[in-house]
Parts: C-alpha cells; structure tokens; sequence
C-alpha cells in the first residue's frame, strides 16, 4: 500500500497543481471579498492536521466514539479560548458553518410555523435570518425589517415598530452587506419588550468585536452565532455563544438535531485562531481593517461614487453603480480581469435582478492581513475606478500590471512565495 504514504504532487499531480495555481491566484490578486481572508499558516496547518481522521459525535466527556483522549482537551480548549475572548458563558465550537449554527437557533427555539424577524437580504441580512427562499423562510413566518431609503440605515424606531405590530418569537441583528455599527442594545430591548429571543449574528464582524473595535452583542443577546473565517481569520466553520440558561438547548440543537460528528480538524484549527486573535496584534489588526475599509470608501466617494449608507464604520462597504451606468455583474467581472476581486450584490431597493444587480460589496479583511496601510487602499480605490469608467478587457489588462507590482510586494499569510 505505498500511495497512502506519497505527496500530494504524486499521489495526484493534478489537485496538487490546482491548489498551486490556486495559492498563486490568491498571492497575484487583491482579495476584497469581505467574507473571505487570510488564515495564518497556523491556522491551515491545523486544518489539515489528523484530526480529519477522527469522529467525535457527541460531546467532551459524553462521546459515542471511543478514542477521545486527545479530541475531548482540543474541544474544550477552543471553547474555553471562545468564552473568554467573547466574555460569553458558554460557546458550542460544533457548527459545521454559519448557516447550519443559524439552524440550530431555530430547532433550539420554535416550532415549524412561529414567528422570526430579521432583516431582509436585498438589504444586507442574511438568507437565514428568515429570507424566503431559505427553509427559514419557507418553514417559519418571517417578517423582514430593512434600511431607510434615503439613509440606507437601520431604523430602529421602524424596527421597533415592525417588532410590537408582529410580534415575534425571535429578533436577528446582523448581516452580510450592512456597514454600519448595529445597536445591539437596543435591538435586545426590542426583542424583550415584545417577548422575543434576540439573535445576533456577528459572522462579518466578530473580528472586528474580539479585536475591541466595535461592540460586542454578547452581554445583550440570548444567542450569539457567528462563522470563524471572515474578519476573525479562523478555518471555514462555526460557532455559538449564548448564555447558560440556552446552553443545553443550543447543545442540543447542534448534536443530535442537526448534525453528526464534528469536524475536529476544524475545531483545531479554530482553537488556534482564537488564541491569535486574543494578541495584542489583533487588536491591531481590527482597527486597521475599519480604517483600510474607509479608506477605500473615502477615495470612492471623492470620485463620486454611491456608497450605500454614506461609508461604513466596519470592514465592508456596498457601492451602487445605478450612477456610473454599469451593472455590478459587468464591473465585478472587469475588475476581477484586472486582478481586483470582490463581489457584485443587490443594493438596498435595487432595480435589477439579484443575478444581474447594480452594486458591488467588497471589504478590508484579507488586503489588511497581508499587511497593506491606508496608502494601498487608497491606491486599490483609483484602480477599481479605473476599470469602472472603461470596464473593457485592454483596460483591465493594463491595471492588473500594476496590480501585480503591488501584490508581489505584500506576501500573504500562510501562502509561499
Ligand atoms: N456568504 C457569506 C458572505 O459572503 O457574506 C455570508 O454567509
């Protein structure tokens, strides 16, 4: 049995040569889709360590698997690092994403048929906050809160309103496309005033709240959820935090009633990024992020562009097109062309079809990990309006050359040269 003990370059050359290319690709690029990142070489170590091996279901002490000697520390060390980053009570590391994590409030929580709030996904949510092509959708009612259309804020008077005129059982803060700081107080207040659990979903910004950058949702939610791969910089998973009195409920919810054994290599990995980012370095990190962000919507802005909302005080930023006569799909695919990678989306009462919509969404996260400043962001922004104005493939052609000049002073984390 002599394969099981060969490389990957020779046991299969030719995934070998796509995570080359692919490693090459995320070097060459600047990587502005807000979701994504850098994880540290750490970190993808630890992804890949033999763990994946091994089935845990179950949890720590209480295992339908033997062998758990070594599985059951690891677990308790990623959830006692998440507790006290997060200052949460209790933390379930089990989730195998944000969304499955989402899920598991619903089955902790309500019955098919009750009713959830959260804000809707043509206006920065989530499909899982209730969006209607999501089971969270379909198998409960959902009531949809969204930005005001001349600010493109949150409302909260308009939430609070929505809120004692439906009455519902749960409240969602959080997104994926809004870049403003979500008052999660009041949001809580809300929620308690009309008898609902109140959920925030800190998937986009939980690196931003562990690195003391913006407020945490944890001393005002019943139930935190949360993904451990954008602005945290974790391996791609998730995670719950919640307070004790859900604890068992949430447990419950993960395994047995939603998922099967943990993905332990994941849980590894995990563990290590919450101990990064617990650093000082971290805290570092955060702030730049929000300034690398603002930075790029300032630039923007000068050379008129539409920033939903007036900017952002987070690590992303929504820009409408309608102005500039072009789609977001045509301009995402130009940029992308010129080694400038981000991602079209709907704006907030977009015109067009969600395939096809007028924005672009992009972020900080992976270009302040490779250690770019204020000056590159800016930089980044002259680009993208040059492809903008002129999305044409010569075009692009000339931008990704000093795109390229630019990447390959700034080496990304975890990745070889
Ligand atoms: N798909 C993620 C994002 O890009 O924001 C949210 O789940």
């Amino acid at each position: 049995m002599k394969f099981v003990d060969q490389p990957l370059s020779e046991a299969d050359s030719t995934v070998f040569d796509l995570c080359r290319a692919e490693e090459r690709r995320q070097l060459e690029k600047i990587r502005l889709i807000p979701s994504e990142n850098y994880v540290s070489r750490a970190v993808l170590e630890a992804s890949g360590s033999v763990f994946a091996n091994k089935y845990s279901e179950g949890y720590p002490g209480k295992r339908y698997y033997e062998g758990q000697q070594v599985v059951d520390p690891l677990e308790e060390l990623a959830q006692s690092r998440a507790k006290a980053l997060f200052s949460a009570d209790h933390a379930n590391v089990q989730p195998y994403s944000g969304s499955p994590a989402n899920l598991a409030v619903y089955l902790a929580f309500l019955k098919p048929g009750d009713k959830v709030m959260g804000l809707a996904l043509p206006m920065g949510g989530h499909l899982t906050h209730g969006w209607g092509v999501s089971i969270t959708g379909k198998y409960f009612q959902s009531i949809q809160y969204g930005v005001r259309k001349d600010t493109g804020r949150i409302d909260l008077d308009e939430v609070r309103d929505l809120a004692r005129k439906e009455k519902p059982q749960l409240l969602w803060a959080g997104g994926t496309a809004y870049s403003r700081i979500w008052d999660f107080e009041a949001m809580a207040s809300i929620a308690r005033e009309v008898g609902a659990r109140f959920v925030a979903d800190m998937a986009h910004i939980a690196g931003l709240i562990a690195g003391g950058v913006h407020p945490s949702p944890v001393p005002h939610a019943d139930v935190v959820t949360t993904t451990t791969h954008k602005t945290l910089r974790g391996p791609r998973g998730g995670m719950i935090l919640c307070r004790t009195e859900h604890a068992q409920a949430i447990d419950r919810a993960v395994f047995p009633g939603l998922q099967g054994g943990p993905h332990v290599h994941n849980t590894a990995a995990l563990a290590v990024a919450l101990k990064e980012a617990a650093l000082p370095a971290f805290r570092d990190y955060a702030a730049n992020v929000v300034k690398n962000a603002q930075a790029i919507s300032d630039e923007l802005m000068a050379r008129g562009y539409h920033v939903v909302s007036g900017g952002t005080d987070n690590h992303l930023l929504l820009v409408d097109l309608t102005g500039k006569n072009v789609s977001g799909k045509i301009a995402a695919r130009a940029l992308d062309k010129a080694g400038i990678e981000l991602n079209y989306n709907s704006v907030p009462y977009d015109t067009r079809k969600p395939f096809d919509p007028s924005g672009i969404r992009l972020g900080s996260p992976s270009v302040t990990s490779r250690g770019m400043g204020v000056a590159e962001c800016k930089q980044i922004a002259v680009w993208m309006d040059r492809v903008i104005a002129n999305p044409s493939d010569d075009n692009a052609e000339k931008v990704l050359g000093e795109v390229r000049e630019l990447t390959g002073r700034f080496p990304a984390p975890g990745l070889s040269r």
